[in-house]
């Protein structure tokens, strides 16, 4: 039996709770609370984590970690990236001040397991325009060129499923060539 541990980190308000929602179900740990940042248009916010546990085919299971989004809670990514097979950080796709801040959450995962297997997951590409997919290219291209990058909807399970099947295959790989060296 094989457990995973996939940890989703990225600014406030990018989906991240959705996302842990949407394919755990109802099975979640929730740490949200009141949201009291004015800077951000958002009821609640993540506190410490949330928490999904998810069986997976052929006896295995995915632990499921939402990090908090907020700066000030920086110092709980390191600490919930601790054994994680892999990471989803998402990025608000139409919001140029959300892909700079998405930075510091690359450079917690870099600095933290430089091998770590990690995906982007470009959010609201519902309210998306032509002009903001150019300069979400220009900054895939200048951040995290070697990093796979697919849009996702943090609230339709599908398309979760989607991004954690990139992230899966992601894992596989590195262990294959793990076991051939
Ligand atoms: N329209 C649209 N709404 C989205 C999308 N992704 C997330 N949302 C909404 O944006 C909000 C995101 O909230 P959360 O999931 O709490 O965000 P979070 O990343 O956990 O935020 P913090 O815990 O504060 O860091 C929710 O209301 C989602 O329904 C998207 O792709 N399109
Ligand atoms: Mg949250």
């Amino acid at each position: 039996m094989q457990e995973y541990k996939i940890v989703v980190l990225g600014p406030m308000g990018t989906g991240k709770s959705t996302l842990v929602q949407a394919l755990a179900g109802g099975q979640v740990v929730n740490t949200d609370v009141r949201n009291s940042d004015p800077a951000a248009l958002k009821a609640s916010t993540t506190l410490a984590m949330d928490y999904g546990d998810i069986p997976l085919p052929g006896g295995h299971r995915m632990r499921l970690y939402g990090t908090p989004g907020q700066r000030r809670f920086a110092f709980l990514w390191p600490i919930l990236l601790e054994g994680a097979s892999g990471a989803i950080v998402l990025v608000d796709a139409t919001s140029e001040a959300t892909r700079t801040l998405a930075i510091s959450h690359l450079e917690a995962i870099a600095g933290h397991s430089p091998s770590l297997p990690v995906v982007i997951g470009l959010t609201r590409q519902d309210s998306f325009s032509v002009s903001q997919l150019g300069d979400c290219g220009h900054w895939l291209q200048s951040t995290a060129p070697s990093l796979p990058a697919i849009p996702v909807d943090p609230r339709k399970p599908q398309q979760v499923l989607t991004l954690m099947d990139v992230l899966m295959s992601q894992i596989e790989c590195q262990s294959l060539v793990r076991a051939l060296d």
